[in-house]
């Protein structure tokens, strides 16, 4: 029985090394949606147009310096600031579609040795998404697409570190698409995983929190 009150929109999240493409295929999966009429969303973390967003922002701009758990603490309460309306958004039946989002926060931080259970605590309470699809290719790959701009971590080595960290994340429930792939292809794949995640949100499923 489909309680209209469970009908809601999707959390979808893309996850991956930098320049696994996630961006340019978060831009093609909201005009899809948009063409069919759905309501829709491109959301991103960072979020750098908020007060904690431009900490980071200049963080990963190498203009300021901070400690380990300390940047790893502002990109979860960039979360949490955004958690609020991103319910509503979802109960409204608006789906967002994510660049990013905890998985990049325990992923990176953990890269840099921190304790893995330390990084998933703050994420804790965040809402889950729906679906998780990875865009996977090797760091290797990935640096040869070039465009590293000159951020924080975007370095070979690294990256490679990054990688394992994700492989250690990665459950049964993520999608993990090869992005190495021509960008049409992995678009293909991709509106289709997200699309049957669309049709079954709007039919109700209750919302869930990540990792309790
Ligand atoms: N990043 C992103 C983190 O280290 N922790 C996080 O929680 C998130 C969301 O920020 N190299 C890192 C990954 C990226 C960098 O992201 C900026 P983007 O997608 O390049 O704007």
């Amino acid at each position: 029985i489909n309680k209209e009150s469970d009908s809601r929109g999707a959390l979808i999240v893309l996850e991956g090394l930098d320049r696994c493409g996630k961006t340019t295929q978060c831009s093609r999966l909201l005009s899809h949606l948009e063409e069919l009429g759905h309501s829709v969303e491109s959301w991103r973390f960072p979020d750098r147009n908020t007060g904690v967003g431009q900490m980071i922002s200049s963080y990963l701009a190498n203009k300021s310096h901070l400690d380990d758990h300390a940047i790893h603490l502002l990109f979860s309460a960039n979360r949490w600031e955004k958690r609020s309306l991103m319910e509503s958004k979802l109960r409204s039946k608006t789906t967002l579609i994510v660049d990013r989002y905890s998985f990049s926060g325990v992923a990176f931080s953990s890269a840099k040795g921190l304790d893995l259970e330390w990084c998933k605590a703050p994420e804790k309470g965040l809402l889950a998404p729906d679906l998780v699809l990875y865009l996977d290719i090797s760091p290797e790959k990935a640096a040869e697409r070039g465009g590293y701009g000159d951020e924080r971590y975007e370095q070979l080595e690294f990256q490679k570190k990054v990688a394992q960290s994700y492989r250690t994340l990665c459950d049964s429930t993520w999608k993990i698409i090869d992005a190495t792939r021509p960008v049409e292809d992995v678009e293909k794949q991709l509106k289709q995983i997200v699309m049957e995640c669309v049709l079954t949100c709007q039919k109700g499923k209750p919302l869930s929190q990540l990792w309790e």
